[in-house]
């Protein structure tokens, strides 16, 4: 199965929603101002891929955390293009946040599930 990502086409904020990748996939992951779609992942421990797109109107990012420790994760990029990470994670809860000024509080973040 493949992550299906749609647009709102309207509204800012919103985000959200929840996603299964199966082991060996790439994650799939919009960027917004201000959220990710999905805003819950769960994947299988290990090398784990993320291809963000950044479909907002302003630079963001992806980074894995955990504890509030940077694991990795994309640089900061503009609109209009997608750049990918690979962050080695073991089983556990995981958060991923944008690093970009104040996002990660205006709701660009989301809980990482790994199994
Ligand atoms: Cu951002």
């Amino acid at each position: 199965m493949t992550i299906a990502l749609t647009g709102c086409g309207g509204s800012s904020g919103g985000g959200g929603g929840t996603a299964t990748v199966p082991a060996g996939k790439p994650v799939a992951v919009s960027a917004k101002d201000y959220s990710f779609t999905p805003s819950t992942i769960h994947v299988s421990a290990g090398r784990i891929r993320f291809d963000l797109t950044n479909d907002g109107a302003q630079a963001h990012d992806l980074h894995v955390d955990k504890d509030g420790q940077d694991l990795g994760g994309t640089s900061v990029f503009g609109p209009g293009s997608t750049q990918s990470a690979t962050v080695k994670l073991a089983p556990g809860t995981y958060d991923f946040v944008c690093t970009v000024g104040n996002h990660e509080a205006l709701g660009m973040k989301g809980k990482l599930v790994v199994q």
